[in-house]
This record gives C-alpha cells, structure tokens and sequence, in this order.
C-alpha cells in the first residue's frame, strides 16, 4: 500500500495534530475520514491497535494508534522532532501540559447538566487558564527569550548551551560555562565536564506527595535504570510554598530538578527523561512510537480512574466502576495483549528485547488496580500473556526490592 493512512472521522478533534504534523514536515499522507459505519467496521476488523480512531497505517502496514505517538512518530520522521534529551522532555512537558486543558475541556463538553457545564467553563476560562498560561510564557521566554519556539533552535544550539551553563545557580557549573566560553575548553568535552561535575553536585530530586498517584512512574523508572535520586514527599504546607516560589514549571506536582538545576513537569515526561538517560527508551522510532502508544492507551485509563474517584455521588461511582471493570477494561485489554504477542511471542516486554517505560507504566497501572500491591491483578486473570509479563516487570530486582520496601500509602 502507497504512502501513509491517517484514519479519523469528518473532524479536526484527535487527529488535527496529526495532520498539522504532516504539513509541517512536508510528507504526503492521506487523510482518510470514516464516517460512523465505516469506523465500526474498522473497529470489527481489530485493525485500530488499542480500538479507538485516530489510527495510522504505514507505507509497510504497521499500524499505530494514540494521537500523540503519531504526531511524535511523524514529527521523529519529519525532523521536527527536538534533537537535546532535555528539550525533548520540555517538549513531552506541554505535551502533557496540554493534554490536561484537554481533558479539562472533554469533561466541559460531555457535561449535561447546564449550570454545571457553565460553571466548569467559567472554572477553565477565569482560574485555570489564568493561572497556567503564564507557566508556557515563562517556558517559552526561557528559550531564545521567547523569540522562537517553545524548544531548540538547532542553529544556535552551541551558543544556548553555553547560555544554559551560565544560567545555572550552581556556581560550580557557572566557572565552567566560562570555561566553554572563553574557548578553554572544546565543546566536545563539555559533556564529559559536566559529568565529572556531577559527582560533586546534588544528584536528583523527585518533589511530590507523599503517596504513589503520578510520582511513581517515575520512582520505578530511576530505580530500574539504578540511577540515585532523592524522593522528596511534600506535605500540603510545603506544596503551597514551593508553588508560590514558582519553581514548578507547570505549577503542578511531580517535578523534577536536576543535578545542574533545570526543572521539568509533567509526570510522563519525566518519566521518559529518566528512561532515556537511563538506558530504559526504545531505541528504534517504531518501537518508540508503540512504547508511546502505550504510555497514551494508559493515560486513558488513568483518566476513567480520576473520574471515578473525583465523583462524589455514590450510586454514579459504583456505575463508573461497573462500566470500567465490566466494559472498558475487558474490551481493551485484549488489545495489549496482542501488542504483547507481537513482540517476540509475548515472551518478553512490549517493544524491543528489554525493559521500557512502556512496560514500566502499564505495571503501575495495574499496581493502582490492586491498591500498590505488586500481585497480577484478578483483571489480568484471562490474559496469560499480560500476568506473566506483569511478573517478568517484577522479577527485576531493582523493581522488586523498591515495590516491597516502598512507603505503604493508601495512593
Ligand atoms: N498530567 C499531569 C498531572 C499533574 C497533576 O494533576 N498533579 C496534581 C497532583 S496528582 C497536583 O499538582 N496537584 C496540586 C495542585 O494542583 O496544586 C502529570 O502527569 O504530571
């Protein structure tokens, strides 16, 4: 089959990303777009990986699904991808950022109760985009002085390098930026500067709650890449001060500071960071796009999780639960577990021959479903494929000994 297939419906909704992406990078595609009986019949034919439309078919037939694996796997393949591993994670940060006003405007938009729709945009267009708005201009104006885009400019990247050195608080990376500065040293040995600087500076530091909820994606993920980090568990109090300082770059906890000051949100694309310099990424573009299908297929979950616990009418709450344990999950489940199988029969971890993020965050999924305990959860029962690759998770020592020891909280 020729040239790419993007499958969505008659609508801008999920998929315009997509197809901006596309234009953007100057790549044909086509932008086919189903109509409600054609979709069902898309859907009967299991093509769609995780059963929802916008879907990709590749030139050579292998199919993706989640909007924003595919914007990142046309953008990967377009060159618009950021090239630095910590733009990147800037880039994963609005990613997530915007997925939140996302969710935020969904649950607008699905509101029936009138009064109540009124009062949730009301709530969106006088507190919430008040208050992050000026988070994306502070990251924006971070960069170039706001004069570019959100990350990079590979044109002048050398010279931002220095510039973040200089940046820095820590005076001790601040004498080297002047080092690179003023040509003592080759720009090829800056890395290897900054990471024998490294030993004597602070190592990494996790900020958020004292409970498993965002954070712990990230906690497995430094523990199984053996990387040290300090796990920093804020009270209400100290939460309130630290947002106040503005440190927080989306104004939300997780974040992450790193051993030469910078600081990242987003849980999930902290997460990734830590993978990636921990050995822990898919290192091919397809996998990486099908480890960041997974990461989008889980989001979805989490998000079916939030609603059902943010809903304060009991009889609606036993519904939501009813709907996601009898419906949601035994409908979608099948489909992980033949993303599964088709990665070395399932004997192994979802994309590649080694552990990664992917597999790091559908354990933890499933760790929420069994309250934090490491048990396969009854949900995975009838998916022999899943349970056993939920143990294979396990079975990592460094995983093992983290989720036996870790503090027991009730999230
Ligand atoms: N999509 C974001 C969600 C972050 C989020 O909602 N954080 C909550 C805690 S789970 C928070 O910061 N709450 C405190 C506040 O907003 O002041 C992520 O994955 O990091």
């Amino acid at each position: 089959m020729a040239g790419y297939h993007l499958y969505y419906f008659d609508a801008r909704g999920r998929a315009e990303i997509i197809r901006l992406s596309f234009a953007a990078a100057n790549m044909e595609y086509e932008d086919v777009r189903l109509t409600r009986e054609q979709w069902l019949k898309e859907k009967e034919s299991g093509r769609p990986p995780l059963g929802q439309a916008p879907f990709l078919v590749t030139p050579d037939g292998k199919v993706l699904g989640q909007s924003q694996a595919i914007t990142k796997y046309v953008c990967r393949l377009g060159g618009l991808s950021p090239t630095e591993s910590f733009d990147e994670a800037i880039a994963d940060m609005i990613v997530g950022g915007v997925e939140d006003l996302f969710q935020s405007l969904i649950k607008i938009l699905l509101e029936k109760d009138e009064a109540k729709k009124k009062a949730l945009m009301k709530e969106l267009f006088e507190e919430t985009l008040p208050n992050r708005l000026p988070k994306y201009e502070n990251i924006l104006k971070a960069n170039n002085a706001g004069k570019g885009f959100f990350v990079g400019d590979k044109r002048h990247q050398p010279r931002e390098f220095v510039e973040t050195i200089r940046d820095s608080r820590l005076s001790v990376v601040h004498e080297a930026g002047k080092e690179v500065e003023e040509g003592n040293v080759d720009q090829d040995c800056t890395g290897a500067l900054l990471s024998s600087l490294g030993e004597k500076m602070a190592g990494y530091q996790l900020y958020y709650f004292d409970s498993r909820g965002r954070a712990e994606i990230i906690r497995l993920s430094f523990v199984a890449a053996n990387i040290e980090y300090e796990d920093v568990r804020l009270t209400r109090e100290q939460w309130a001060k630290e947002k106040e300082t503005g440190r927080p770059p989306l104004g939300q906890a997780p974040f992450l500071v790193t051993p030469d000051g910078k600081v990242l949100g987003q849980s999930q694309a902290i997460m990734k960071y830590v993978c990636r310099i921990g050995g822990l990424s898919p290192t091919e573009s397809f996998d990486e796009a099908i480890a960041d299908m997974i990461v989008g297929g889980v989001e979805d979950f989490f998000q079916s999780l939030l609603k059902i616990h943010m809903e304060k009418d009991e009889a609606k709450k036993m519904e939501l639960l009813k709907e996601f344990f009898e419906e949601t999950l035994p409908s979608r489940l099948p489909k992980y577990e033949n993303i599964l199988k088709a990665n070395n029969e399932g004997k192994g971890f979802f994309v590649g021959d080694k552990l990664t993020y992917a597999d790091i965050i559908f354990f933890d999924l499933m760790n929420l479903l069994e309250k934090g305990e490491p048990t396969a959860p009854k949900a995975l029962e009838k998916f022999p494929l899943l349970a056993a690759h939920h143990n294979r998770v396990l079975d990592v020592p460094e995983i093992k000994k983290w989720v036996e020891t870790r503090p027991k909280t009730e999230h």
